[in-house]
């Protein structure tokens, strides 16, 4: 296994020593956001993470080998470059043989993450299930991932483009923990509020490092999943954003798209329609889960 996967020396370093890493997606990079913001965004997390006292670990495939923290060029060509495979759990191998660019979705990343030991992961949005399952089956890879995986994930709860419902119900089949920081209801990206009250509620960092740690000790495996709700300063209300997405998810279906294709096609087009009020409420929020992200990998690791 050695030889596919590569650390920069910061981050073997960081884990012989036992010190707190964030693990970071790729996908997030190279099919989440336009260029540059993309890029911006990606380099400023990573500096968050940096300055509240871990060491991030950006997470993609390159050249054959998953790579474990990336340089600020390599950040910029997952930004930039158009032919970059989204790499779920399925394409590892394929993308791996044919040593192409693969950035790595929240499933993927969470993966390769586990195989070096890191134990937490910071994203904006998981995927999950999509409004429409009963008919497509289109539930994300993400989901049975963080079932068997113990990496913890922060994120800002899940997007509207999904049934926020039906993945709530899917998460608590497969036995994943969701756990909602500092409020009851669960949040839906870019807003606090979904309709849904939260599993469970946690207001402190080291409440919630207990709970990993007490999950994780007694063998129990997979994921936690932590929602980390968007400042009240950066949300757009549920309600406005419900009107793009449901003009995104028809725009999706008039143009048959499928299988993969559908989470990117969904961001770009509410990205695109928003004026992009959307992606500045998303990189607010991924700023925020960075910091809070790193606030409990610091506990979990004392
Ligand atoms: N949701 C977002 N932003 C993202 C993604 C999801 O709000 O960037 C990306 C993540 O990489 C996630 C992936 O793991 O999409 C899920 O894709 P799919 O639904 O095809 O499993
Ligand atoms: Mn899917």
């Amino acid at each position: 296994m050695n030889s596919y996967i590569k650390l920069t020396s910061e981050v073997e370093e960081s884990l012989q020593q036992n010190k707190p890493i964030v693990a970071l997606e790729s996908t997030i990079i190279s099919h989440g956001m336009p260029y540059p913001k993309n890029v911006e965004t990606a380099l400023a997390v990573e500096q968050i993470v940096r300055d509240n006292g871990a060491i991030p670990a950006t997470i993609a495939i390159i050249n054959g080998q998953c790579c474990v923290g990336l340089s600020k060029d390599e950040i910029e060509v997952f930004g930039k470059e158009k032919n970059v495979w989204k790499v779920s759990i399925r394409d590892i191998p394929y993308v791996i043989s044919k040593k192409i660019f693969g950035a790595t979705t929240v499933a993927a990343t969470m993966r390769i993450a586990s195989m070096v030991g890191i134990k937490i992961f910071v994203t904006g949005g998981i995927g999950g299930v999509h409004r429409g399952a009963e008919k497509s089956m289109d539930i994300s890879a993400d989901l049975t991932e963080m079932a068997q995986t113990n990496v913890a994930v922060i994120c800002a709860g899940v997007k509207s483009i999904l049934d926020i419902g039906l993945t709530l119900e899917y998460v608590e089949t497969l036995g994943i923990p969701v756990v909602t920081y500092g409020q009851d209801e669960f949040p839906s990206f870019y807003s606090r509020q979904s309709g849904y009250t939260s599993p469970l509620r946690l207001d402190s960092f080291s409440e919630i490092a207990n709970l990993l740690q007490t999950k994780w000790s007694l063998g129990l495996k997979g994921s936690v999943l932590i929602a980390n709700p968007i400042n009240e300063k950066d949300e757009i209300p549920f309600t406005t954003m419900e009107q793009y997405i449901l003009q995104a998810i028809q725009q999706a279906e008039k143009q048959g798209i499928k299988g993969k294709n559908v989470t990117p096609f969904l961001l770009q087009y509410i990205a695109e329609n928003t004026q992009g009020e959307s992606l500045e409420a998303n990189i607010a929020l991924i700023k925020n889960n960075a910091k809070v992200g790193t606030e409990i990998a610091k506990v979990l690791y004392l």
